[in-house]
Formats: structure tokens, C-alpha cells, sequence
């Protein structure tokens, strides 16, 4: 055990604008397997995910639509609830900034960073990308092969001319150096840190935080021609669902400063410059960690509504099964690098890790264990080395496992797990328990209450995730639904002899068809 901790994991919030996709699924999945896995190991967790609705894209897509911008916010904010229970998302909360408790608490951080100095009237004149919701300095734009001009991301930037509001960005320089040099940990990856500081030490410009041309948005308090910038609102989300301005509730002090926020990289500036330099102008405490994964790709290029090479989460999960998406996406690339996306992929990870290893090994143990023995937990006799090499093994597994997880590397957590599952799938061919029921039943029962006892971690393990194919399992292995926290990972709550199982059945199955070519 360790100490218990209160820990608070967000997801971007994600734009309105768009039907969700595989991207969008991909970082709340992420956060999704932390936050399970630090409730089965005895957190107190919150997640956070949910919406942006705020801002002239948001506007531009209502208009197209002909819906009023409420009613077409509530439209494509419920794909993204229905996304949450189509990927099992264990989400605590999901906040939407149309709600009146993110309106409440944007105007307050608003009102504070006045009061506080870090606000001024001015007037912007510069290039804006509505795709991006982001100001781009000249020299960041470059025309393209229509002549047609755009920001680094390549979306269209136009001219905007208008009286604006500005945050003083600039005078943050020097404590944001401070913050990244004392806590190299606040930005991870390590590359990703190393942008973000020779960015900061480039030099910092204020930064625009209000908008006149448009009336999508959270009126600047005191002159409501203004709506503040999408960015500023946006990221306030993260408090306001703790109940900002209130920093004294129990929620707030329990939860803030967030433990991991997570995100693309596309967005790593706003999370790791102009979000902690708000909190540090408004007297917030920092988060402790931004945390910016890669892209998942089609041939190269970043999977986005604007490319058009979208791939539906709702469909893989029909296709392929919740729990084959979930390991795929998390097994296959380590967080933080970008993974380029092909059915041919899933397949060969659902039939080579999932029906072929683990399956597998459930299924061979389950069965023998109902042919020869009864159906029912056999007892073991005195253990051999091999039989303790693999059960320290499968003790080992959870340590190395919450050392992934504590920073943020599903990936290695679930090569970890595989390893062990590689490991006992070894042990069942050497021990040959088949053939030891015919010849020494009484050595056969004990490698099967090994391998009962180590199946029994691995679903246990599996939980975060795979959460339905760890439930099966364990379901199948009669344990409880109040024994399956990582507190039973010891030999004291190891599998008892003479309870009886339930019937075995494939929790993994095989995908035969030919995968989709593209
Ligand atoms: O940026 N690969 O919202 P958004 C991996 N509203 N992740 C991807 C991805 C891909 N190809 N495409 C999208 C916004 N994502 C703002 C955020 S937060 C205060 C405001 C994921 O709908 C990834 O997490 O454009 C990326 O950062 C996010 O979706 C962008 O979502």
C-alpha cells in the first residue's frame, strides 16, 4: 500500500464543433486508465472531462447548422456524453462552460485578474486562426500554395482589427522560468518541456483576451461588448468544476492543484504558459503536472475533422469490442509519440496479446481447472522454485505497474502486464498440468492454484484497462465485486482451495475477418 493520496486528473474540454473522434477519445482513455487504476489502489480520485462551447468557431458552426449556438452545443456536447459511456469513460464529472457554474466562476477569475493588475484595454491588431482560436504573430504565418495565408498549423488565419483587452503575459516571463526550472516535472514529456521553456525564454507577448466582433462568449464584466477569449474561459474549466471562486470548499482543497492534466500537443502552449501564468496572476496555486501526448496519424498526417481522415470511435468499438480498442490504443504507443492508426494493428494486437496470450491463459487454466479438479479451487501442495519464481512475478506487478502509472505511461504499465501473462503462458507448457493429472494429480492441482492465483492478479490488473474483460474474469475466478481493489494483490486474499469456479468462457475473442485495407 501507499499512502492514500487525493489526486485529480482533466481532460481538454473538448470543442462542440466537431463530432468526437478517435483523437478526442484517445486522451480522455488515458486519463481514464490513471484515474481507474488510482481508485483500484485505494486513491480518492477526480476526473474531469467535458465541453467547450464558447468562441467564433463554435459560432461559425451553429450558424451553418441554423441552429440558435445553445441548441447546437446541447446537440454535440451529448456525442461527447455518449462517446464517455460507449468507451466506459469513469469521468466523475463533465462540465460544459455554457453551464451557469463555469460562467460564475470565469466572470470571478476575470474580476480577480483585474483587481490584481494583470488587465488592460487596449487594441489588437494581428492575424487569427478562428480554426485554431489562436493570435499568430506575422512571422508565424506563411502563405500557402493558393496564396492563401495561414498560422503554423496550417489553418487559415484572417485580420482582426478591434479594441481588445489584454492580459499581461509578458510581465509572467521570469516566474514561469522559475516554475519550469524548479519543477522540470510540470511539463512531461521531457521534449515537450524543452519547447515550452525555449518558447517562454523567446520572450512573451500580452497576450489578447477579449473579442468584440462576435457575441459568443462570457461577457467581459463591466462591458459586456466584449466576450472573453475562448482560451481564457475554456481553461478556467478546470477550477470552476471545483467550485472556483470558492477555494475554501472541501472539494477545492481536496482536489486543487490538479495532480495530471492532459492533452495533444496541439494545445500544450495554452495548458503550459498561459494557464499557469492566469493561476499565478490570480493567486492559484499551479497544477502539478501538464502533460502532452502525441497524435494518432493516418499516413503521417494528424487525424482532424479538417483533414477528413476521422476515425469513428463508435464504430471501432462496434467492430473490434470495447476492451481490443482500449489495449490497442493504450498498448501500442507509449504516450507522448505520435502512433500512426491502422486496422491491420488492432487486429494483429487483439489476436496476439489478447486471444492468443492472455485469453489464452485464462481459458487453459478455467478449463483445466473445471476437468480436473472438479470445477472447484484445488489445493496446493508444497511449491517448487519455478511455482515461486512465477508467483513473485505477479506480487512484483503491481509496484512496477503504479511506477508506469505515476508517470503516465499506460504503455509501459501494460508491457509490464504482458510480460507476466508471456511468463505464466511459459510456466503452463513446461509444467505440462495435462499431463501431470494423469501422473502426479497432486503436483497438477498445485500448478493449477499457481496459475488460478497469478490469473487472479492479472484480472485484477486488467481492470483499468480492459474493465469489462477484468470483470469476466473475475467473475469467472468467484471473486467477489468487493474483493477486486489492489489491497486483495497479496497471498493473504490468495485463491481459496475448494471454492467453486464459474463456467469458463472466452473473454477474448479472435477477430478472423480480413481487416479494412485503410
Ligand atoms: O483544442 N491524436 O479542443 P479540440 C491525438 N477546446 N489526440 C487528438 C487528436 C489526434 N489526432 N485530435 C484531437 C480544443 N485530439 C480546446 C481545448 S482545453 C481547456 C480546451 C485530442 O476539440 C487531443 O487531446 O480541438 C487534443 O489536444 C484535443 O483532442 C483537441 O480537442
Amino acid at each position: 500500500m501507499t499512502a492514500k493520496r487525493s489526486i485529480y486528473i482533466t481532460t481538454p474540454i473538448y470543442y462542440v464543433n466537431d463530432t468526437p473522434h478517435i483523437g478526442h477519445a484517445y486522451t480522455t482513455l488515458a486519463c481514464d486508465a490513471l484515474a481507474r487504476f488510482h481508485r483500484l489502489d485505494g486513491h480518492d480520485v477526480l476526473f474531469l472531462t467535458g465541453t467547450d462551447e464558447h468562441g467564433q468557431k463554435v459560432e461559425k458552426s451553429a450558424a451553418k447548422t441554423g441552429l440558435d449556438p445553445l441548441a447546437f452545443c446541447d446537440k454535440v456536447s451529448a456525442n461527447f456524453r455518449e462517446l464517455t459511456r460507449a468507451m466506459k469513460f469513469s469521468n466523475d464529472d463533465f462540465i460544459r462552460t455554457t453551464e451557469e457554474r463555469h460562467v460564475r466562476s470565469v466572470t470571478a477569475l476575470w474580476t480577480k485578474l483585474v483587481e490584481r493588475g494583470a488587465i488592460y484595454l487596449g487594441s489588437y491588431a494581428g492575424w487569427y486562426a478562428v480554426r485554431d482560436e489562436a493570435f499568430y504573430a506575422e512571422d508565424e504565418t506563411t502563405l500557402n500554395d493558393a496564396g492563401q495565408r495561414i498560422g503554423p498549423t496550417g489553418a487559415p488565419v484572417e485580420w482582426v482589427e478591434e479594441p481588445s483587452y489584454f492580459f499581461k503575459l509578458s510581465a509572467f516571463k521570469d516566474r514561469l522560468l522559475e516554475l519550469y526550472a524548479k519543477h522540470p516535472e510540470f511539463v512531461r514529456p521531457e521534449t515537450r518541456y524543452n519547447e515550452v521553456v525555449s518558447f517562454v525564454k523567446s520572450g512573451l507577448r500580452d497576450l489578447s483576451v477579449s473579442r468584440t466582433s462576435f457575441t459568443w462568449g462570457i461577457p467581459v464584466p463591466g462591458d459586456p461588448k466584449h466576450v472573453m477569449y475562448v482560451w481564457l474561459d475554456a481553461l478556467t474549466n478546470y477550477v470552476s468544476a471545483l467550485g472556483y471562486p470558492d477555494t475554501q470548499n472541501a472539494q477545492f482543497r481536496k482536489f486543487w492543484p490538479a495532480t495530471a492534466q492532459l492533452m495533444g500537443k496541439d494545445i500544450l502552449r495554452f495548458h503550459a504558459v498561459y494557464w499557469p501564468a492566469f493561476l499565478m496572476a490570480a493567486d492559484i496555486d499551479v497544477p502539478r503536472q501538464i502533460f502532452a501526448h502525441g497524435w494518432w496519424t493516418r499516413e503521417g498526417q494528424k487525424i482532424s475533422k479538417s483533414l477528413g481522415n476521422v476515425i469513428d470511435p463508435f464504430e471501432l468499438v462496434a467492430k473490434y469490442g470495447l476492451d481490443a480498442v482500449r489495449y490497442f490504443l493504450l498498448r501500442e504507443v507509449p504516450l507522448g509519440q505520435d502512433g500512426d492508426f491502422s486496422h491491420q494493428a488492432i487486429v494483429l494486437r487483439m489476436n496476439a496479446d489478447l486471444a492468443n496470450a492472455f485469453g489464452n491463459l485464462a481459458q487453459r487454466t478455467l478449463s483445466l481447472i473445471q476437468k480436473n479438479a472438479a470445477g472447484a479451487v484445488p489445493k496446493p501442495g508444497a511449491r517448487t522454485a519455478d511455482d515461486d519464481a512465477l508467483l513473485a512475478n505477479a506480487h512484483a506487478l503491481l509496484p512496477a505497474m503504479r511506477t508506469s502509472i505515476d508517470t503516465c505511461a499506460p504503455h509501459a504499465a501494460l508491457s509490464q502486464f504482458m510480460a507476466l501473462v508471456y511468463d505464466a503462458n511459459k510456466y503452463v507448457d513446461v509444467q505440462a498440468p495435462w499431463a501431470l493429472a494423469k501422473t502426479h494429480p497432486a503436483r497438477g492441482h498445485t500448478v493449477l492454484w499457481v496459475l488460478a492465483e497469478v490469473v487472479r492478479h492479472l484480472a485484477i490488473l486488467a481492470q483499468p484497462f480492459m474493465p469489462d474483460a477484468g470483470a469476466k474474469m473475475l467473475e469467472q475466478l468467484a471473486i467477489a465485486s468487493d474483493a477486486r481493489d489492489f489491497t486483495r494483490l497479496t497471498p493473504e486474499y490468495a485463491m481459496r482451495p475448494g471454492i467453486a469456479l464459474n463456467k469458463p468462457e472466452g473473454v477474448f475473442p479472435r477477430y478472423v475477418d480480413q481487416p479494412p485495407a485503410r
